[in-house]
């Protein structure tokens, strides 16, 4: 396999408005992310993956973008930005730039001009359509609630936006438009950005016609006719040729809808589209049949299967990006682990369960001190456009039962991942001295970033450990994934292997104790545990174990 420095580094997001407030406006902001780099060098990170930083009204906080090539004013300058990059290549590491170009926001020029008239140049940088006897030209439902289209007096005709009606969607069938793109990526590289995580960026080609769904409602999730459209492909590998190729960078595709063999062409080890993208596969698996607000029970067996499809699917093939959560995700620990009694143990877990899989780790900020959901006790409370369409459809204007929906929003909410950093435990967790944009979870007294890094056993040092660990073994990057015991109701076993050397991986994914046997070594073998989540673990022959509560362990085995 191709050895490749992107698979061998770790990335860390940074939501910037939620990240460290430098002037106390209660915004986060690029000064406050330059005084934090310490921090970040010091966990062992690669690459940042910041969240976009660009001029934009915030109706979808900055994935909503005015002007592609300017700095938004609350989070600095484009001075500020450039002592960023310089700062961050200072300590070795990178900066990952997000990249929205499915949309742009209603209030760039390109969309003043395009709304003007039917017959301005900029007309076509964007999807018009004429309504269908009064009503939109199709019934494809926005994934922020409501229809994707929306009505323009001026020249009677709709426009296209799969997110918010202020996030119209970009024509990528206009060549004039593709240019635009490139060259403003290419201005960002020039600038010495070191890549590019793209934005829904498997939803730019839109099936001819925009037809509308089968069923005959009058909305409908129609993401068959826009998920990996028919010119995906080749709207990517034009964008590879004429910029990607040309720089050493790292690029990741957001991918909602796509498949392991969508996957495997998207990041195809050739290297002529993507480096990787983010799967949503392990995402849904609390989704029920009404989709992500349907919340139902996620189990050990479907992460098992779903995990080891894109691992088996994607060896020689692409390359995985490794996450647990994100600015959109609930928190993982919550999620996925027990955010009470073993919020510690079980986030290092995870953390384990996650960094050993072959691909590329993406740590969220405050993953690595364990930030858990927080429940706002109303409404008002929140503040993502997400969660205010949905409540507006279900409650206000549906009739839903409150308590329920609010249920749904402390479970699966992207406020969830928002709440400002804990660093410490003065007010508002040392994010502001202001009044934060959006309240901070009340649990910054015990969880902060302070208490972690004055406790040797914290969440972050573990995070450090993992890192490290990956430097030091390639098989951790490179070896062969298998899962075994998959029946095992408790534990998730998989291992890697890369020549002589072998990883065994066991995460008890459960709140009881939990047995595992299972013939590994033999007694010429030397075992090493390299990675570890409780104080003391006795070393044993590796065929009868039992794991406690949340324990996760990694042996190496080298095979005599
Ligand atoms: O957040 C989600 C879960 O409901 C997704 O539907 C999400 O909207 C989708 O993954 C696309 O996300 C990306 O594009 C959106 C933006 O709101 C998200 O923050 C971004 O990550 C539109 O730009
Ligand atoms: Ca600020």
């Amino acid at each position: 396999m191709d050895k490749k420095w992107w698979k061998e580094s770790v990335v860390y997001q940074i939501y910037p408005r939620s990240f460290n407030d430098s002037n106390g406006d209660g915004i986060g902001d690029i000064k406050g992310i330059i005084e934090k780099l310490d921090y970040l060098k010091n966990l062992g990170i690669d690459v940042i993956w910041l969240s976009p930083i660009y001029q934009s009204p915030n109706d979808d906080n900055g994935y909503d973008i005015s002007d592609y090539k300017a700095v938004m004013n609350e989070f600095g300058t484009m001075e500020d930005m450039d002592t960023l990059v310089e700062e961050i290549h200072a300590r070795g590491m990178k900066l990952m730039m997000d990249l929205v170009v499915n949309h742009s926001s209603d209030e760039h020029q390109w969309f003043i001009e395009s709304k003007k008239s039917a017959d301005n140049p900029y007309r076509d940088y964007y999807i018009w359509k004429k309504g269908d006897n009064g009503k939109p030209p199709n019934n494809w439902s926005s994934f922020f609630s409501g229809s994707t289209w929306d009505y323009d007096e001026t020249t009677d005709e709709y426009y296209l936006h799969l997110f918010s009606k202020k996030q119209p969607d970009l024509n990528w069938e206009n060549p004039a438009l593709r240019k635009e793109i490139y060259d403003m990526m290419t201005w960002w590289l020039d600038k010495g950005v070191d890549g590019f995580r793209m934005d829904v960026i498997n939803l730019i080609s839109k099936v001819d016609g925009l037809p509308s769904t089968s069923s005959g409602k009058d909305l409908d999730w129609g993401g068959e006719y826009f998920m990996n459209g028919p010119l995906v492909h080749e709207y990517l590998q034009e964008m590879n040729q004429q910029v990607l190729s040309k720089y050493d960078i790292i690029t990741v595709g957001e991918s909602p809808g796509a498949t392991t063999k969508d996957a495997a062409r998207y990041a195809n080890a050739e290297g002529t589209e993507l480096n990787m993208i983010f799967t949503f596969e392990h995402m849904d698996l609390d989704s029920g049949p009404g989709g992500k607000w349907d919340v139902k029970p996620w189990t050990l067996g479907d992460l098992k299967e779903v995990m080891s499809k894109w691992q088996y699917d994607l060896a020689g093939k692409g390359w995985n990006s490794l996450y647990l959560n994100n600015h959109d995700q609930p928190r993982m620990v919550s999620r996925f682990g027990n955010d009470g009694e073993y919020r510690v143990r079980s986030a290092k877990m995870l953390a384990t369960f996650l960094h050993m899989l072959q691909g590329t780790p993406y740590i969220y900020q405050g993953e690595e001190i364990g930030m858990t959901n927080v429940r706002f006790e109303s409404i008002e409370e929140y503040d993502d456009i997400e969660i205010h369409n949905m409540f507006r459809e279900a409650v206000t204007e549906g009739g839903q039962d409150y308590d329920k929906v609010m249920e749904a929003i402390y479970v699966k909410g992207r406020d969830n991942a928002r709440t400002p950093m804990q660093w410490d435990n003065s007010d508002h967790a040392g994010f502001t001295t202001g009044t934060p944009w959006l309240k901070v979870n009340p649990n910054y007294d015990e969880i902060n970033a302070v208490n972690a890094l004055n406790d040797q056993d914290s969440i972050y040092y573990f995070y450090q450990h993992l890192i490290q660990m990956r430097k030091q073994h390639d098989v951790i990057v490179y070896g062969k994934y298998e899962l075994i015991q998959k029946d095992h109701a408790q534990i998730y076993a998989y291992t890697r292997t890369l020549d002589q050397d072998e990883l065994l991986i066991l995460c008890n994914f459960s709140g009881e104790k939990a047995e595992f046997s299972y013939e590994m070594t033999s007694k010429q073998d030397t075992v090493e545990l390299l990675v570890q989540n409780m104080e003391t673990v006795e070393d044993q022959f590796l065929s009868e174990l039992t794991l406690a509560p949340y324990e996760a362990r990694v042996y190496k085995i080298s095979r005599s």
